[in-house]
């Protein structure tokens, strides 16, 4: 009987111990991901890089302006390329050739929108 117990709690210990060295390795799986977006000024790349740091899996997000880019590093165990896409659809920008919905851009300042002109 003894024995028994003995023998699972080191199956316990083991599965613990795999588990851990199991999610080590998830942390350090981190994918990138990169992609065009209608950020036009300093709003626009912060409004998206806080949109971004906020989503759960997220723990990179940067914008590049000079490129009109996304560049963004994500957990795929807790988030996909395509929630990240959607989160910035969902700001009122664009996903390379995908437009957001009108009547969220057009909660945006109008110089950050598609086709306005930043003069900030
Ligand atoms: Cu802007």
């Amino acid at each position: 009987m003894k024995s028994i117990i003995k023998q699972s709690i080191t199956a316990i210990a083991l599965i613990l111990c795999l588990s851990a060295s199991f999610a080590v390795v998830a942390k350090g799986n981190l994918e990138k991901l990169k992609f065009k977006t209608s950020s036009v000024c300093d709003m626009c790349k912060s409004r998206i890089e806080k949109a971004l740091t906020e989503t759960e899996g997220v723990t990179d997000a940067l914008v590049n302006l000079n490129k009109s880019e996304v560049n963004v590093k994500f957990d795929p165990a807790k988030t996909s390329a395509e929630k990240i896409k959607q989160v910035v659809l969902n700001t009122g920008y664009s996903v390379d050739d995908r437009s957001p919905d009108k009547a969220v851009a057009a909660k945006l300042p109008k110089c950050c929108q598609k086709s306005g002109v930043c003069n900030h």
